[in-house]
């Protein structure tokens, strides 16, 4: 069996919207392997007017970004890649996380980013952590909801 490192820090973390993703497969096998954090700053912002949780790939912007990090397989890894839409909306990319309970330094672990963003995404406020209910009130509108051609206007350079 395949498998994979993936860090979620968003809506894919426990207790969060899309966190079922990772069990929606029932043949899928997925682990919980610690709390991290990227080794990189990273600009993690609440944007759109559906409020999505997303890393722009602009390192050195924002903070070490908090998640979860996850051993997934290779069915779950392609639902995860189905929600995230990769590689039309988010693009699933390599980085170094660090782990918490043991401050051991993992490389190369899956993250979805966003790439080829407009540029004044960079002034959003940028979050060291995300949680839906936060005290930004900026609640998370379902995939289902959303106008997808709105979300690329606002997100993506032409
Ligand atoms: N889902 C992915 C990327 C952002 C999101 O909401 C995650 O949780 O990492």
């Amino acid at each position: 069996m395949e498998l994979h490192r993936v860090f979620v820090y968003g809506t894919l973390k426990r207790n969060e919207p899309n966190h079922s993703w990772f069990s929606k497969n029932t043949e899928g096998y997925y682990k919980f392997i610690g709390e991290a954090k990227t080794v990189e700053k990273l600009p993690l912002i609440i944007a759109t007017e559906y409020n999505i949780p997303f890393i722009l790939k602009s390192p050195g912007n924002g903070y070490n970004v908090l998640g979860e990090l996850y051993e997934v397989d290779s069915k779950v890894l392609s639902d995860l890649d189905i929600l995230e839409d990769h590689p039309n909306f988010y693009v699933r990319e390599k980085f170094n996380v660090e782990l918490f309970n043991s401050e051991q330094f993992i490389e190369n672990v899956w993250i979805y980013v966003i790439v080829n963003f407009q540029p004044h995404l960079l002034n959003e406020t940028c979050y060291e952590t995300y949680s839906n209910s936060g005290s930004h009130g900026k609640k998370y509108v379902e995939r289902y909801l959303r106008n997808k051609y709105l979300d690329y206007k606002q997100i993506f350079q032409n």
